[in-house]
């Protein structure tokens, strides 16, 4: 592969991951690509994780660091949290072992909306990278890298790290090149910064390539390994159910006039439900569609094909095996459609509030008066992370959460008095669907929203004992804005924690 590193002198630098990793030493911030699941380093990530075991096995210590763009796969913040050498991660994950790390305290996690990390990084809140280690799926003539599957925020780590580590993927379609819109310069700080000059979702206002200073790069990797893609389940009579109410409601803000017949850029989550509202569109009537997102999903590739999604903008892909193939084989074709941006951008609240984004994001749980939980499982148990749900979410035009009413097969209620963490407050949560159906609350003052919530959300199986609980506290709270018996808000967890269940005996 060597047209694949098309510059003798970063060629000149071509060493195995494990001489790579020895540059490495304790202590070391590292800015990692990768976003859920594509774009991350392979090679590199397991060979520190083995020269990490070895120091730790010979009694020294040795941890690192770990910034990414998003969630990684096994190989990265599997294989790193396996050593027990993380010191700390930023900004998302969603691997079982680190989650196990974070949840016993060995490692500590600053969960960051995803298009702040750079800029708080650049500012100095966080250490500043020593070293950023980038899969790339080309090096061109002039020294400049042709990003792979995802973007995330390698042009900050690789502007700010004092050494760079790169890794060619020759599994990365070459016709990747071009679908990329890096903007340049890096986020300027206050009092200088300028507006970000997208008005449309398919905008393009950068580069399709990302610069690095040849100076800096210490190693360069050469890999053929796929990316981390798990295949969707398939769509279950809740999402469905769920996907539905979405659409119906969507059908019914264009019939009142308020958003245009192609509706508004839209922004989703991952996962069942999330896929079910992309087949969904794929089988109504709307047409001319555009994304201002962050991940490109399968569905979305289906919309395209059938012609009814003309631009998707977002900083990755997370796609399926199958369509990762599909990706590969036509990337030439996809990049007409497709644009991806770093992370800064394409989760920009700026953006998202010019171009009144729709978004819709999955949650934990919700709380009567609309906060939203979506990282925390009983108020101390970290999931995965806020990913870009607040990006989207505080800035959106209409913002939706979407979650089954129940989970752990009807022992916990996704609806709860109190919230026992917030990451979305009242003020931002506009809509929130369950299989039981859809909540309106624009607009609406906190007990309008909880009479709404309970009616219309809530699982059957709970629904008597949140409205008791709802009456109770109205009829005995002092002050009626928000009523609540502070000494029952979290008793459904509590109960939880100690019965395996939040229903009442
Ligand atoms: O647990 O994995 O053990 O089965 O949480 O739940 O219902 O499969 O839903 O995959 O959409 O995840 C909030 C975690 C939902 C996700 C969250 C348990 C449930 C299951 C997964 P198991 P589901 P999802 C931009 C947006 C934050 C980041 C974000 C998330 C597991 O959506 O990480 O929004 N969001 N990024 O059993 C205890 C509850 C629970 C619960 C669910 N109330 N209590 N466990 N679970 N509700 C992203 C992009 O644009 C890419």
């Amino acid at each position: 592969m060597a047209e694949r590193i098309a510059n003798a002198s970063f060629a000149s630098k071509v060493m195995s991951a494990s001489d790579a990793a020895a540059l490495v030493p304790n202590g070391a911030v590292i800015g990692f690509s990768g976003f859920t699941g594509s774009g991350y380093p392979k090679e590199f990530p397991p060979a520190l994780a083995q020269r990490m075991r070895v120091a730790r096995d010979a009694g020294e210590d040795f941890r690192i660091s770990a910034y990414t763009g998003a969630s990684t796969a096994p190989e990265l913040d599997g294989a790193l949290a396996e050593t027990g050498g993380v010191q700390l991660r930023s900004p998302y994950q969603s691997d079982p072992s680190m989650r196990k790390a974070i949840n016993a305290g060995t490692t500590y996690y600053s969960d960051v909306h995803l298009s702040f990390m750079a800029g708080q990084v650049a500012a100095g809140f966080f250490p500043k990278p020593d070293f950023a280690v980038i899969e790339v799926s080309a090096i061109t003539a002039d020294g400049e890298l042709v990003p792979s599957s995802s973007v995330g925020n390698n042009r900050t780590w690789l502007e700010l790290a004092d050494k760079v580590i790169l890794e060619v993927n020759s599994w990365q379609s070459e016709d990747l090149r071009g679908m990329h819109d890096i903007y340049y310069p890096i986020g300027a700080l206050p009092p200088n910064r300028v507006p970000v000059p997208i008005t449309s979702a398919g905008d393009r206002i950068g580069q399709a390539t990302l610069k690095v200073d040849p100076a800096k790069v210490v190693a360069v990797i050469k890999t053929s390994d796929p990316d981390r893609n798990t295949p969707f389940k398939p769509i279950d009579d809740d999402s469905r159910a769920i996907a539905n109410y979405l659409l119906d409601f969507l059908h019914y803000q264009v019939k009142s006039g308020l958003i245009p017949k192609n509706l508004l850029p839209l922004q989703s989550g991952v996962g069942n439900i999330p896929n079910a509202v992309l087949d969904g569109l794929l089988h109504s009537d709307l047409e001319n569609l555009s994304s201002y997102t962050e991940v490109i999903q399968d569905g979305m590739i289906d919309l395209i094909d059938a012609g009814k999604l003309t631009v998707a903008s977002a900083t990755a892909f997370s796609l399926s095996p199958d369509y990762a193939h599909k990706m590969n084989e036509n990337a030439a074709f996809y990049r007409k459609h497709i644009i991806l941006r770093p992370q800064d951008i394409s989760n920009n609240g700026e953006v998202i509030r010019r171009l009144g984004v729709i978004s819709s994001n999955g949650m934990i749980e919700a709380d009567m008066y609309g906060n939203v939980n979506s990282t925390h499982v009983m108020g101390t148990r970290m999931m995965n992370g806020i990913g870009g749900s607040g990006d989207f979410t505080r800035s959106a035009f209409i913002s939706c959460f979407v979650s089954p009413s129940t989970a752990k097969g009807g022992k916990i209620s996704a609806i709860v008095p109190m919230v026992s963490h917030v990451d979305h407050t009242e003020h931002d949560v506009h809509v929130i669907i369950t299989e039981q159906g859809l909540a309106d609350l624009r607009g609406l003052a906190p007990r309008q929203r909880a009479k709404v919530i309970i009616e219309k959300c809530v699982h059957p199986d709970y629904r008597e004992q949140l409205k008791d609980y709802y009456e109770r506290a109205c009829a005995t709270s002092t002050f009626q804005q928000t009523p609540h018996i502070l000494s029952e808000a979290l008793s459904w967890h509590e109960r939880f924690n100690e019965t395996g269940s939040m229903l009442q005996a």
